[in-house]
């Protein structure tokens, strides 16, 4: 019986995460629709349980959260302009499959819940570095759809005494992070596009900026999350990030080494939902965690991009 459940496994979070507590030899299952998750994914990850299945389906859920202990919640579509695309795909893939796991881990009396929050919550507020304490101000339908689970995750907790955890990741990256879709995350897509000679569009003027977070910092941050002490964090949301940030433009130039690109960028009109700033306060994850990145954004991005030569990620 597996300990652990990651939903989203063959996506590009879930697997990172599923990948290192095999690497610690627990047991894990894993289930995914691969609307965005993909085969390839599952490679490496063959002592994992599988199951092919949709959150938006209760009995899907129940067949997932049975028998386990924690549950990792990855699962999402995971891209603000995919969203304002189609407000209403995201909500149910969103906000109502989080709802479902909820009831379906309580009824399988799962311990604790770990949830993948998004940095858009803080929404466009010119206030920098961004704290837990700021008041929510979601733009994008992305935005408000994961913040709908982070309510749901401490509403959990609050009346039905559930062990629940938000980490609010910034702009994750790395390998593994598919390039190939319209809504791919963009440095997945410079990569990919530079490395193949294609110059990159950047939408807006290029000096809008991210804390970049680089995956083995992300699923750390998991980890300690599953196993803290529950009065310290059951409850709590916290940012899941470097503490640093750079523009656009800025990788742009970093990527240009390293890929060798030779060209220039391609700009475009700025993109509708978009943040201009992000930045996160990490000071709550690292008390009540012990969480610190691993890897800087420098060497997250080589090693990216290594990946990436190396031709992973094409299907
Ligand atoms: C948001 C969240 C992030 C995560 C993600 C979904 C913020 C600050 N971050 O990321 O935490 O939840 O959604 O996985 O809300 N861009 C280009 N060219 C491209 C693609 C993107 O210039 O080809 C720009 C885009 O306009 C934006 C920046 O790059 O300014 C980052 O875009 P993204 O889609 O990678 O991620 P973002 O910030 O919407």
């Amino acid at each position: 019986m597996a300990k652990y459940l990651i939903t989203g496994a063959a996506g590009f979070i879930g697997r990172s995460i599923a990948a290192a507590l095999l690497a610690r030899g627990e047991s894990v299952r894993g289930v995914d629709n691969f609307i965005t998750g993909k085969r390839a994914n599952l490679i490496g990850l063959e002592k994992m349980e599988f199951l092919e299945g949709d959150l938006t389906r209760p009995e899907d859920c129940a067949r997932a959260c049975a028998g386990v202990e924690v549950v990792f919640h990855e699962a999402a579509l995971a891209s603000v302009p995919r969203s304002v695309a189609d407000p209403a795909g995201t909500h149910l893939h969103c906000a109502t499959a989080t709802l479902n796991v909820l009831i379906a881990a309580r009824q399988a009396g799962v311990r604790r819940v770990v949830y993948a929050g998004s940095s858009s919550a803080y929404g466009d507020t010119p206030t920098l570095p961004k704290h837990e304490e700021m008041l929510p101000n979601p733009i994008s339908p992305y935005a408000v759809a994961k913040l709908a689970g982070e309510h749901y995750m401490q509403a959990f907790a609050r009346v039905y005494g559930m062990e629940t955890v938000v980490l609010r990741y910034f702009n994750v990256f790395g390998p593994h992070q598919d390039p190939t879709s319209q809504y791919s995350g963009v440095l997945a897509k410079f990569c990919r596009g530079m490395l193949a000679g294609e110059p990159p569009t950047i939408f807006g003027d290029g000096e809008q900026s991210r804390d970049f977070t680089y995956i083995d910092n992300v699923v750390h941050a998991n980890l300690l999350a599953a196993v803290a002490d529950a009065s310290r964090v059951s409850g709590q949301v916290m940012n899941t990030a470097t503490g640093s940030r750079v523009t656009l433009n800025q990788t742009f130039r970093i990527l240009c080494e390293l890929t060798g690109f030779q060209g220039k960028p391609v700009y475009a009109e700025p993109r509708a939902g978009d943040i201009r700033d992000s930045l996160a306060d990490i000071h709550r994850a690292e008390r009540l965690l012990g969480y610190g990145p691993l890897v800087n954004f420098e060497e997250g991005l080589k090693r990216t991009v290594e990946w990436y030569r190396q031709g992973s990620g094409e299907e």
